[in-house]
Order: structure tokens, then sequence, then C-alpha cells
């Protein structure tokens, strides 16, 4: 039997009933795994549910998000502005449009397409970030996933990766 919820007309958001998984650590030998990946998907899907997003550094600590980007962008620094994506007969291609911080989509999207590997390359077509609540989250997963298969995975620039679409969007607003 259902009992009456005293808290009912408490307005201030209820302590949620898990703990905050452990801060993400970088790799020690620095190389991304499939498990460490999934980690971090876990991890920023439950921050996106139930941790206020300015305690999001206490999980997912500054010196790895810096260790994340710096490696993205060593790879993403040796591609060319226009890649050219041949697939072999047996690799199928993933073609995704703008996911625009929708942090929960995407995580649907690798599930239901299935996850990148050497059989299945996904091109994303840019605006990792604007409009949806969890642009960085988004964006780092796209990160951790390029790292893992530099081959598998293209990320390209779209007209939202830029200074001035992201102080008007919203990108730079979540990071205040
Ligand atoms: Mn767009």
């Amino acid at each position: 039997m259902s009992q009456p919820d005293a808290a009912a007309d408490d307005p201030s958001p209820s302590p949620s009933p898990n703990p905050p998984p452990p801060p993400v650590a970088w790799p020690e030998d620095g190389a991304l795994t499939r498990e460490w990946v999934a980690g971090l998907t876990a991890t920023l899907d439950w921050c996106s549910r139930s941790l206020p997003a300015d305690r999001l550094p206490d999980v997912l600590p500054a010196a790895l998000v810096q260790r994340l980007v710096l490696a993205a962008s060593v790879i993403l620094h040796r591609e060319p502005n226009l890649v050219r994506v041949d697939p072999r007969p047996d690799q199928a291609v993933v073609v995704v449009g703008d996911v625009h911080g929708q942090l929960h989509d995407v995580i649907f999207l690798l599930r239901d397409a299935g996850f990148p590997s050497d059989d299945r390359v996904f091109v994303f077509n840019g605006d990792y970030v604007d409009r949806g609540a969890w642009g960085l989250e988004t964006f780092l997963l796209l990160l951790a996933w390029k790292v893992l298969l530099p081959n598998s995975v293209f990320l390209l620039r779209g007209n939202h990766e830029s200074k001035y679409c992201t102080s008007v969007y919203g990108f730079e607003q979540e990071q205040q």
C-alpha cells in the first residue's frame, strides 16, 4: 500500500538513493579500453540524472578532462578538414547528425546502432553542443570513442563548434 508522501511539498531535490560514482581516472597506462569508455558512459549518465551540475568536477576532475581533450586533439589535429571514409564491403557506416548536447539520445543511439568497432564506422556530422543540457558530457563521450577507435569514429566540425555559436546558443553558459 502506498504511503502518503510527507515530502510532497518540499521543493528541495530529494537526495539520490545511490552514492556518486568514484571520480573517473585516466588509465594508468594511458590506453583507453571499451570497459573504460563503458564506465565513463555510465558515470556521465548517472551524473546527468542525479548530480547537480556544479558538482560534476567531483566525479569528472579537471585533470581527467584535460587528458581526454589532449589525447583527442593529438588525433584530430592529424586528420584533414575533409575526411574521406572508404568503408570496406563488410563495414557498416553510421552517419549521425546534430546531437546538440542530448547525452541520453547519444547513449541510446550508440547502443541501438551497435557500438563503434572495426566493422562499424561512425561519422558524426558536428554540432555536439548547444541547445541541449549536456553538451560537455556529450562531447567528452564522443572524444573518448575517438581516442579508443580513431579509425572507426570520425568527428566532423559543425557550425556550432565555434566561439560565436557556443556563446549564443548555450554551451558557454552551460560551463558557467
Ligand atoms: Mn545544428
